[in-house]
Parts: C-alpha cells; sequence; structure tokens
C-alpha cells in the first residue's frame, strides 16, 4: 500500500517471548530478539537492475522513518557477499543518518541459512519474488522457495496469486517446512520491488521518477506488513 501511515508503537506493547541474560542496552531496545527481526535483500537491484545508489538511499530512508516510528523491532540487511556494493553505500549512509546500529544493520550470508551459519535469528524474511509468486528464477527467490520446500508455495497460493509492483503479501510458513524447522522462520514477506531490466516483465524503461516511487511503496509495504505478522 503507497504511502502506509504506520502508527509509532512501543516496545512494551510488542508480545513478549521472554529472554533471558539480555544486555542492559540490548534490552532497552528488545534487539536481541530474534521473534521481532526481519531480514530482507536490497529489492530489485540484481536481477532487476535497479540503481543502487538511488536504492540504498530509499532503504536508508525507509528504515529511518520505521525505527522511528517503532520501538522492539530490528531489521537486517542481508547479501551474499563481502563485496556487496549495496551493503557498503547503505552501511556507510546509515552511519552518516546515526541510524541505531543495534536496530539495524547489514549481514553478510545467505538468507536461507541465517540461524544455522550465521547465528542470527531471524523470525521473518523477505523475498525479493517475481509478480507470479512463483518460485524458481534465480536470485534469492528461488533459494527461498527452495530452502522452504513445498509448504511455501502451497501457503503462498492460498494468500495470493500475483503481486503488483511496489507490493508485498505476508505468507505464514507451516511448522513443516525446512526453512521453519532449521532457520525458526515463522514468515515469509514476498514482496515485488520495480523492474528496470528489459528482459522482465512490467520494465520501467529508465524511468527512476517512477520507480523510485515504486521502490519505497515496495519498502513501505514490507514494514507494514512485518509490524502485522509482529503484533
Ligand atoms: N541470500 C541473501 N541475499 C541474496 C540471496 C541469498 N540467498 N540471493 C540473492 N541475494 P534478486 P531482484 C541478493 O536478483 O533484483 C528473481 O528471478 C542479491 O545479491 O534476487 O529484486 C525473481 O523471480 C541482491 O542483493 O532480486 C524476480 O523475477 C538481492 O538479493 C527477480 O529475480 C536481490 O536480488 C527479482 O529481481
Amino acid at each position: 500500500a503507497r504511502g502506509t501511515q504506520i502508527p509509532k508503537r512501543r516496545w512494551e506493547e510488542l508480545p513478549h517471548s521472554g529472554s533471558q541474560g539480555r544486555k542492559q542496552d540490548e534490552e532497552e531496545v528488545g534487539t536481541d530478539d530474534g521473534s521481532r527481526t526481519l531480514a530482507f535483500p536490497s529489492i530489485s537491484t540484481a536481477d532487476f537492475q535497479f540503481d543502487h545508489e538511488k536504492a540504498s538511499d530509499i532503504i536508508v530512508d525507509s528504515v529511518a522513518d520505521f525505527l522511528a516510528r517503532y520501538d522492539g523491532v530490528r531489521l537486517v540487511l542481508v547479501d551474499l557477499t563481502p563485496s556487496s556494493n549495496i551493503l557498503s553505500l547503505v552501511k556507510s549512509k546509515a552511519s552518516m543518518r546515526k541510524i541505531d546500529s543495534r536496530r539495524f544493520f547489514t549481514f553478510v550470508g545467505d538468507i536461507t541459512r541465517l540461524l544455522s551459519r550465521g547465528s542470527l535469528h531471524c523470525s521473518v524474511i523477505a523475498n525479493a519474488a517475481n509478480w507470479r509468486l512463483k518460485p524458481g528464477g534465480g536470485g534469492v527467490n528461488a533459494a527461498i522457495f527452495s530452502a522452504a520446500g513445498g509448504a511455501l508455495e502451497a501457503a503462498t497460493k492460498e494468500q495470493a496469486g500475483t503481486l503488483v509492483p511496489g507490493s508485498s503479501v505476508a505468507v505464514h510458513l507451516p511448522s513443516s517446512s525446512p526453512l521453519h524447522q532449521r532457520e525458526g522462520v515463522t514468515h515469509v514477506i514476498h514482496v515485488l520491488g520495480p523492474n528496470m531490466n528489459p528482459q522482465r516483465p512490467n520494465c520501467l524503461g529508465g524511468d527512476y521518477e517512477e520507480g523510485c516511487g515504486v521502490l519505497r511503496a515496495a519498502y513501505s509495504s514490507l514494514f507494514c506488513n512485518f509490524i502485522s505478522v509482529v503484533q
């Protein structure tokens, strides 16, 4: 939903799962609690060929706006390699904006292996989806559908048939899914970003005025769905 307004909520108002031994500074913002952590890939910046400078500005703006509205939730931008251009850009822009690094940080790893390989629990992960919400197609979409098994495809079909650019849909991941069992992922939020790749559907042909609006809407919808899931 474009321009969705997210009311500010306090950490105390969100459900607690009770975790022992948190550090004091973490306790104040609830940052060690994976049940309120969203891991997300950089939407549209690989197969969909969106400009990285523009995308990183939008990510940092969207994150800053979201964290100012909500306490007790944590966001993690994930990419596969330490040489990720988008991670470097976002990291330096987030630091310049003085975004609290306990509540937002970048992480190098496979988003389908965050707990088992990275010891990072994120109960909600985002997928850079295609408009048909189909498995395959490469990138993070193929990785998430493959790691989650048939349960994700079936649960996705129940929720929605297709997505329009700039929107998202949250899907509960059944406990039978290997991604749920192994990584503690309870929800996948499929997000469709703007496409600048002429080989893919709905190509915007370099129209960044439209593209930036669609990317902002995509993150706004993603974060809105994340809040609905953790409330
Ligand atoms: N873990 C973490 N990040 C990843 C992973 C992974 N396993 N795999 C890729 N990335 P992309 P898009 C990063 O291309 O540009 C698909 O075919 C990647 O390095 O997956 O939105 C869909 O079906 C990049 O930073 O998504 C769509 O048709 C980010 O994830 C289309 O691609 C997004 O890259 C969507 O294109």
